[in-house]
């Protein structure tokens, strides 16, 4: 059974990783309009990656006695200005949720709750895997530069990294 304190904090998750599956959509829409197709799968693929933990957790709240809630969702930003920007908000996006997810831990032990507290290294080492990615996507972009050609190669090896998993 989990703590009504735990039990809100993991619903305050619930909501931030459905939020971050809406904005990884739209920024997969803005890429595929912008004819950049290996970014617009990548981009709509962490977008189901992000439903997944939204779900992961919603059934280990309801399984432990909590109810996961269902959040009412902003609409995310509709257009980017550059791909850079985007993978730059996905770190900061990232960042944010291995922030909220330690804190979640760190509740965790505060409540002596082992059994969530076990669940949880789950996302913990997910969000090293996450932001990892997101850094090594900046790094190739920051190389690119302005360079066309560059972006058009990066976007080649987006779609085969897509394939390949
Ligand atoms: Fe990318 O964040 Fe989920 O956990």
């Amino acid at each position: 059974m989990v703590s009504k304190k735990v039990e809100n904090a993991l619903n305050s998750q619930v909501a931030k990783e459905a939020m971050s599956s809406q904005v990884y959509l739209a920024m997969a829409s803005w890429a595929e309009v912008q004819g950049l197709e290996g970014v617009a799968q990548f981009l709509y693929r962490h977008s189901d990656e992000e439903r997944m933990h939204t779900l992961k957790l919603m059934h280990y709240i309801n399984e432990r006695g909590g109810h996961a809630e269902v959040p009412a969702l902003a609409a995310p930003p509709r257009k980017m200005k550059h791909v850079m920007d985007v993978f730059k908000s996905i770190l900061q996006q990232e960042v944010e949720v291995s922030q909220d997810i330690n804190a979640i831990v760190d509740l965790c032990l505060k409540e002596k709750d082992y059994t969530t507290h076990n669940f949880m290294q789950w996302y913990v080492a997910e969000q090293i895997e996450e932001e990892r990615l997101a850094r090594t996507m900046l790094d190739k972009l920051n190389m690119i530069g302005e360079d066309k050609g560059g972006l058009y190669l990066f976007d080649r090896d987006l779609k085969a990294f897509g394939s390949a998993e």
